[in-house]
């Protein structure tokens, strides 16, 4: 830890720094004791917090948020790091006691930084470690697309993405993925500073990982700033004798580094002597310190050296190649649990905490005051006012203005009616069509950008990707073209394209999804991002989707091939599960059209939505299968609300068919069978499962809430059927997507869906196999009869 001294004037940056480092400190501890101990508990569980994990990086993010941030550099901040965050912003008067003394409390400063709930100062929400870090590159890339593609003030400097990060976060498989992927796109503009305190939730890590880092981040093309010692170990090294104390320290355990700054400075002495007793230059160095001095000289880490840190920050912001800063650090500095492997979780005692106020000149009551127990409260607001990152991005805070893009009533389309073909195929031809950017959808055509992890051509990209190019910083050309090799594909790429091809690592779509999808608030820039990925492989990357919704990015995902439709792939291709992901999925609007007169107005739709306020992200589940397209008026409320009748049904029936999907054509065949005797049956299309229960939902806390006259789509689509009426349902998805119908007028379903693995087969073997064929839908339809 820095000594504090007095600001001798304005100028005196390293000054004011190292007092607010010391505030941050504070603040972020008491946050989590006020948290722990001083509000009432009403549960009697564990409210938590990280003290530890705040004080190894508060000398980090002090240095950045006080003399290197840019307004428009945009940072991801460690989960655990929270409440320092929390207090820089407290600090430049953007985050209020309340919100703080109510840390991990309802309504209060959530324990991790989220974009949702702490509002517009938090450029990233983290918590799962890992993404943040991640998302930094992918943030980075999209500044570079908004920018080649003209879409933002070229003379507006360009955002630094800085991720905080625990070194654990380093162990996550997503960062290496992310790492290729940068390196593929020449990603600029990104630092990884990361806290390397060698200490995780758990234990301290083994000491040969870090020539792993960096040779690993160097292969990546990064620059790797190693930032070890601070000023004044390095003075001692340089002393006679100092080479010994260095080699020593170099090859100290990081075990019992840690335990021996958690011992002190008596046992940082005898554990010295032990070794080197005999060195005189050792013992010039070590014997004129107290204990104390020893151990804060022992301790003396880059990581907790602000002028170490600021040296090596504004060094690095000459250049804008991705740079890794691994910054050596003590988990707990400055803390009573310095150090010690279990400070995880670790909470100061009241005691411990009373002697802390102490040494802050805090006086009791008035533990909140930002300039309290300061030597110079004023020059100290006057150097906080003046910083860089003090100046607001935009007068309403970090979130930038971006208009929203028309959207024409109807997508431009091919003539569906009468044709053979498939939802999936459907996709690719309206897309290809928006991509002749004529008339109505010349904008939205210029804003969308497309994404794919290597299944761009399989998922019926191309003909878009042909018109519009794919994108990247440098021009380089297509060989097979160039060569005149026949090709469907066109691939080379430029500045100006509009599909960025990603390789095969699924979190990298989403990761990318999220930060295209947030293009409007970081770079001012809307842009409707379509990523496209096979349906079953939503599950490799669902961490990173749940993160993107949890962000609020707007975006469109094309799930496509899904189902076991998808017949002689097998199992591992065949997504059964995707439509409840899709169901319990918040920020995500899911959608399954049969044909492809639903897909044209879920597609515009989707358009539509992901730019609204109170809109959100939307899925769109499609398939293969291949259906005779029909010619009929659609009501696109209907379809958009998630089900609509495709045969009503006649008041009081006893049974309806509802199908999903691809299986559309079974239901029909069944429904054309039960119609002979069942002349009353109807037979429904949803489209959307999820909307329809986010709907009813909806509707019933309406009601609670006293609106009486609040209904759902689904509760009038099912009113007309009796009371006693038997739903059979069936999707080539898991049957319980649609099991909770019955709870909406207690009326019997029976849902018919795989609910085992898939495997290879044709589609009428797989349809009989697993009870979605006509057959199996007639069958269910007398039992319910039998039943109702
Ligand atoms: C994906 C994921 N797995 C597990 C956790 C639980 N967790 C939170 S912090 C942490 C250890 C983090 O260690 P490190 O990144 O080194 O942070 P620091 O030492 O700075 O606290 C773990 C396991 C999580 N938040 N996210
Ligand atoms: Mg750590």
């Amino acid at each position: 830890m820095n000594e504090i001294r007095p600001i001798k004037s304005e100028c005196d940056t390293l000054a004011a720094m190292t007092a607010i480092e010391r505030k941050l400190l504070w603040l972020s501890a008491w946050m989590i004791h006020n948290a722990n101990h001083l509000r009432p508990n009403r549960d009697g569980m564990k409210v938590g917090g990280h003290q530890a994990s705040c004080a190894s990086v508060t000398s980090i993010m002090t240095a950045l948020y006080f003399d290197i941030l840019r307004p428009q550099d945009r940072v991801a901040v460690k989960p655990h790091a929270g409440p320092v965050l929390h207090a820089i912003n407290y600090l430049l008067g953007r985050q209020t006691v309340e919100k703080m003394a109510g840390l991990r409390q309802f309504g209060g400063a959530q324990a991790y930084p989220s974009r949702a709930k702490d509002g517009t100062e938090i450029d990233f929400s983290t918590g799962s470690v890992g993404l943040g870090v991640a998302l930094t590159s992918f943030a980075s890339m999209m500044q570079d697309y908004v920018r080649a593609h003209g879409m933002v003030d070229q003379a507006s400097p360009r955002a630094r993405h800085i991720a905080i990060a625990g070194d654990a976060e380093l162990d996550e498989g997503n960062i290496y993925e992310a790492l290729l992927e940068g390196w593929k796109h020449d990603v600029r503009d990104v630092w990884w500073v990361v806290d390397y305190n060698r200490q995780s939730l758990d234990s301290v890590m083994p000491d040969r990982l870090f020539g792993r880092f960096e040779g690993l981040f160097k292969d990546m093309g990064w620059r790797v700033v190693q930032l070890k010692y601070g000023k004044k170990l390095e003075a001692a090294f340089a002393r006679p004798g100092g080479s010994s104390l260095r080699g020593w320290i170099d090859e100290c355990p990081n075990s019992t580094y840690s335990a021996l700054t958690f011992q002190g400075g008596a046992a940082w002495r005898q554990a010295i002597l032990a070794d080197m007793a005999k060195s005189r230059g050792v013992r010039a160095i070590i014997d004129p310190l107290s204990d104390a001095e020893l151990g804060s000289l022992m301790t003396n880490l880059a990581g907790h050296d602000l002028e170490a840190l600021t040296e090596a920050f504004r060094a690095a912001t000459k250049s804008d190649q991705p740079t890794c800063f691994l910054a050596y650090t003590i988990k707990g500095m400055g803390l009573p649990f310095a150090g010690h492997k279990d400070n995880h979780a670790g909470m100061m005692t009241v005691d411990q905490m009373s002697e802390f106020r102490t040494q802050m000149n805090v006086r009791p009551g008035h533990e909140w005051e930002r300039w309290e127990g300061m030597a110079q409260p004023q020059a100290l607001q006057r150097f906080v006012a003046g910083v860089p990152f003090a100046t607001p991005l935009t007068p309403h805070g970090r979130r930038m203005d971006a208009a929203t893009i028309p959207v024409p009533k109807t997508l431009p389309q091919p003539k569906f009616t009468g044709r053979r073909m498939s939802t999936q195929a459907g996709f690719g031809e309206i897309l290809s069509e928006i991509g002749r950017g004529q008339g109505e959808s010349a904008a939205m055509s210029k804003r969308i950008v497309t994404m794919s992890p290597d299944v761009a051509v399989s998922t019926n990209l191309g003909p878009w990707i042909n018109r519009r190019g794919v994108f990247d910083r440098h021009t380089r050309d297509d060989v097979f073209r160039d060569g005149k090799l026949a090709s469907a594909q066109r691939w080379g790429t430029n500045p100006s394209g509009q599909h960025i091809e990603l390789g095969i690592a699924e979190q990298n779509l989403f990761l990318l999804l999220g930060a295209a999808g947030m293009s409007h608030d970081l770079n001012g820039a809307r842009l409707l991002p379509v990523g496209t990925v096979y349906d079953p492989f939503v599950n490799r990357g669902h961490d990173a989707l749940f993160y993107a919704c949890y962000q609020d990015a707007r975006f469109l995902l094309v799930g496509t091939p899904s189902g076991i439709t998808l017949a002689p792939e097998g199992g591992q291709h065949q997504s059964t599960n995707t439509p409840l992901l899709a169901i319990v999925q918040d920020r995500l609007a899911s959608y399954e059209p049969a044909y492809c007169d639903e897909l044209a107005i879920l597609l515009r739709h989707a358009f539509d939505w992901m730019q609204r306020p109170e809109g959100s992200a939307v899925w769109l589940r499609l398939s293969t299968q291949i259906l005779t397209q029909p010619s009929r008026n659609l009501d696109k409320a209907h379809v958009i609300a998630g089900a609509h009748w495709v045969v009503p049904p006649a008041p009081g029936t006893k049974i309806v068919i509802a199908y999903q999907g691809a299986v559309a054509g079974e239901a029909e065949q069944a429904f054309a069978q039960l119609q002979e005797e069942e002349p009353g049956a109807g037979l429904l299309a949803i489209t959307s499962p999820d909307r329809l229960y986010a709907g009813w939902r909806e509707a019933q806390r309406a009601r609670r809430l006293g609106d009486g006259s609040a209904t759902s789509h689904i509760e009038q689509i099912l009113a007309p059927l009796a009371r006693d009426a038997a739903i059979v349902s069936v999707l080539d998805g898991h049957p319980a997507a649609h099991a909770w119908l019955g709870g909406v007028r207690g009326q019997i379903v029976m849902a018919l869906g795989p609910d085992h693995f898939g495997q290879s087969g044709d589609v009428a073997d797989l349809y009989a196999e697993y009870e979605i064929d006509a057959a199996a839908i007639l069958d269910a339809c007398a039992d319910a009869l039998l039943r109702s």
